[in-house]
């Protein structure tokens, strides 16, 4: 029987491991984010299950709607939506933060997550039964100096989190949410507005976890049986015990 995943931010890192690890279980999957030639890599690379692309941006609620709307009969019964999509936007003090960035981020993090998940919810509910898996972090468990609307951001994907789950139990879809500590991605060229230097030395000096150990994980959670939901799990680098606290050889 077709399995279908709908995985936002597949463009890149952890969303574009995500679909290939998915691919692999044999999911038919559905790769969204803006970039379409990322996208056009990511198809390229899995032969042996179909790709539809979606091109769009997560802040456009109405591009979302339409995104979803236009998707074939044959792609419309959605077993797995990751809300991946996500990225920081500077690492500034409260008195020091850019309100473009605040924005991006609550916008993007937050509202794109819900508009995605709003969009994606009545292609399961009539199936009673379906799997979203939210990618929270670390920062969303504990705030870290200069982290704080990011933080914020991902502090709200945890009440999402627990909140989807309260109000889908009874329509027999799963939540979980995935925490990760430090990924080796885009995420930090980004953050720092493409200053390459600075992003790959919050790398440097131990091993990250790479997109693929959350892609991983990803898989395992939604392979595991109809009645076992792994809620929430919290992953880390070995050599990171806290958001602030990390054992580095420099
Ligand atoms: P990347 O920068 O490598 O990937 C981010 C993905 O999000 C891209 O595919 C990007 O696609 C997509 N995206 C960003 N903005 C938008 C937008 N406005 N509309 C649609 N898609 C968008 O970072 P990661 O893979 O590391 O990040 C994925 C998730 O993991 C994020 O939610 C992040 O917060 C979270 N996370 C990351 C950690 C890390 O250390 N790397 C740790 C904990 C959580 P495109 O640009 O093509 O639109
Ligand atoms: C990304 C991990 O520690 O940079 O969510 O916030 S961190």
């Amino acid at each position: 029987m077709t399995k279908i995943a709908f995985v936002t931010g597949a463009s890149s890192g952890i969303g574009y491991a995500t679909a290939l690890e998915l691919a692999r279980q044999g999911y038919h999957i559905i790769a969204t984010g803006r970039r379409l030639e990322r996208l056009e890599q990511l198809t390229a690379q899995i032969t042996n299950v179909p790709v539809h692309t979606l091109t769009f941006d997560v802040r456009d609620k109405e591009a979302v709607q339409q995104a979803v709307d236009s998707l074939p009969a044959e792609w419309r019964q959605i077993d797995v939506l990751v809300n991946n999509a996500g990225n920081a936007h500077g690492l500034s003090s409260i008195q020091e933060g850019d309100i473009a960035d605040w924005d991006a981020m609550i916008d993007i993090n937050v509202k794109g997550l819900l508009y995605v998940s709003h969009a994606v919810l009545p292609l399961m509910l009539p199936y009673k039964k379906g799997h979203i898996v939210n990618i929270g972090s670390i920062a969303g468990k504990e705030v870290y100096p200069n982290g704080n609307v990011y933080c914020a951001s991902k502090f709200a994907v945890d009440a999402l989190s627990k909140a989807m789950r309260l109000d889908l139990v009874q329509e027999g879809i799963k939540v979980s949410e995935v925490n990760p500590g430090l990924v080796e991605t885009e995420f930090s060229e980004v953050r720092f507005k493409g200053d390459s230097e600075r992003a790959a030395s919050v790398y440097q000096g131990y091993q990250a976890l790479q997109a693929q150990d959350i892609a991983e994980l990803i898989g395992f959670i939604v392979s595991r049986p109809a009645h076992v939901n792994l809620a929430e799990v919290l992953v880390l680098p070995t050599a990171q015990a806290s958001a602030t606290i990390v054992k580095k050889n420099l």
